[in-house]
């Protein structure tokens, strides 16, 4: 049984959003012709209190896209995004949401940022994700969405390190940063990823 994970394919991540991901729009209608082709379509959600420590505004003196240490993890700090309850957070409206049999939501603790759909960034807690595929015969993963080199790359290695069959449909997902999604794929790929283009799988 193979499984569509649709990653954060909200307002905030397209052309006009708090946290752009350039032409992150075109992974829309890709998104919908791909889910006839699936047992299971699920979408994730980055839902963020306000304040999240992931944001730049919640740190004085310093700056949107710098790095620090966040509780022991390394942290890219973020424009305010996919704040809870706000239109931004709202998967995109032409995200044909038929077949979505399950949302899950991330990044709500403020103290860790979650790109990964399964866990957060310390592994620490899960999200459920994992045995809500398992428990529907789910051995087979595609991951698609929104950003590549960030949430969708994440999703895409903890779904091997659990023991998924990985693929990541590298043109169903667009980049914050070109080399970053270059370097993501090639690292999913050494860890056993496949890496399809989306005609493949229509
Ligand atoms: C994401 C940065 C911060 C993503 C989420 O969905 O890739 N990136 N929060
Ligand atoms: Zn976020």
């Amino acid at each position: 049984m193979k499984a569509l994970l649709l990653i954060d394919i909200q307002n905030d991540f397209v052309p006009g959003g708090a946290l752009a991901v350039p032409a992150g729009d075109t992974v829309v209608p890709i998104a919908n012709r791909l889910q006839p082709h699936f047992d299971l379509v699920v979408a994730t959600q980055d839902w963020h209190p306000a304040g999240h420590h992931s944001f730049a505004s919640a740190h004085a003196g310093r700056e949107v896209f710098e790095t620090i240490d966040l509780h022991g993890l390394p942290q890219v700090l973020w424009p305010d995004h996919c704040l809870q309850g706000t239109p931004g957070a709202e998967l995109h409206p032409q995200l044909d949401q038929r077949r979505i049999e399950a949302i899950f939501r991330k990044g709500t603790d403020p103290d860790i940022d979650s790109y990964s759909g399964f866990n957060d960034n310390g592994h620490r807690k899960s999200t459920g994700l994992a045995d809500y595929l398992r428990g529907k015969g789910i051995k087979q993963v595609y991951v698609a969405g929104l950003a590549g080199d960030y949430c969708v790359y994440f999703t895409a290695k903890d779904a091997l390190e659990l023991g998924f069959e990985t693929t990541l449909i590298t043109d169903a997902a667009r980049p914050i940063n070109a080399e970053g999604y270059a370097q993501a794929q090639a690292d999913v790929q050494q860890r056993g990823g496949k890496l399809l283009g989306f005609h493949d799988l229509l």
